[in-house]
């Protein structure tokens, strides 16, 4: 019975070997889906699996199987065009593509690379993850997906790609229009991002008065960025979100903080910048996120 589960189950192709792909593919990989993960280097992959006080080692293999079908590309915002870009021509006519990961500008970039059949969706999620080697995965804090459809012919497969998601990622939410949770997500990684990495302080530490206005006045200007991008929140259901997620991930340091403390490209572009660039094309101002642009700018360029 196991056995006819796993031969019905679709190969998924994971894109690159970031944390939260090597978590997606243990998860899937333990629901016993088979996976093969596309990365530089040829070659079967092997790393350990953390969670809670559980260690079990994940062998994954290197893409044999032609043409991708099943796609999950849970790669830096910086780098997913130019992953796209190399996997069109082994991508099925009909293949599913999922996107996952911070900040904004990605989706009309892939959705131009697409045929009219493969289906785009993306994938927010909370669940917190790190490799403090590279042959090794934490499941640091369990967290939620959520999950919608980019284009029509993403409804042609959806309760695979669903289920597939719930295993990796889950317990993931469906939703018809994902905008909404990618604004909200947007709102907490602008505010959460820049100013730990201003700082260099973990994200708890932003929950004092010391950094009360400065947080207050970049949400407000996001959410009035976001009301005219069709988006309405009210600045308390965001200033709410964001307290929660700094309570609730106090003792971590942001992806973008990691980042500029281990002097690699960050998504500051796709985060601030986004911002800024849809903010200049409705003739606003939002001089609070543009200063802390600025500043971050001056501490590494890329
Ligand atoms: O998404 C995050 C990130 O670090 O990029 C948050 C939610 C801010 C958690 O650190």
């Amino acid at each position: 019975m196991a056995q006819q589960q796993t031969i019905n189950l679709p190969l998924w192709t994971v894109v690159g070997e970031g944390a939260i792909g090597l978590l997606s593919a243990a998860y899937l990989t333990n629901a016993g889906y088979p996976v093969q993960l596309h990365r530089r280097t040829e070659g079967p992959f092997q790393f350990d699996f953390q969670s809670g006080t559980n260690s079990q080692p994940i062998v994954l293999s290197a893409p044999r199987k032609l043409p991708y079908t099943h796609v999950l590309l849970p790669v830096k915002a910086y780098a997913v065009h130019e992953a796209v870009q190399q996997l069109v021509s082994v991508l099925s006519d009909d293949a599913q593509l999922v996107l996952s990961h911070n900040g904004m500008g990605t989706i009309e970039q892939v959705q131009s690379l697409l045929k009219p059949k493969q289906g785009l969706w993306f994938l927010t999620t909370s669940h917190g993850a790190y490799k403090p080697e590279p042959t090794t995965v934490v499941h640091s804090g369990r967290g939620q997906s959520v999950l919608g459809p980019l284009n029509q012919a993403a409804m042609t497969q959806q309760s695979a790609v669903e289920r597939a998601m719930h295993a990796a990622l889950g317990p993931v939410t469906v939703v018809a229009d994902i905008w909404p949770a990618l604004w909200l997500k947007l709102a907490v990684n602008s505010v959460i991002n820049p100013l730990t990495s201003l700082h260099q302080c973990k994200n708890g530490e932003l929950s004092g008065l010391k950094h009360a206005a400065a947080i207050r006045v970049l949400i407000e200007e996001f959410v009035m960025l976001a009301k005219a991008s069709g988006q309405k929140f009210s600045i308390e259901a965001v200033a709410q979100r964001v307290a929660l997620v700094i309570e609730q991930t106090s003792d971590n340091y942001s992806s973008m903080q990691q980042d500029f403390a281990k002097n690699r490209q960050t998504e500051l572009n796709y985060i601030t910048g986004f911002l800024l660039r849809q903010a200049k094309q409705h003739g606003l101002d939002l001089p609070a996120h543009q200063a802390i642009y600025q500043l971050l700018l001056q501490k590494s360029p890329r």
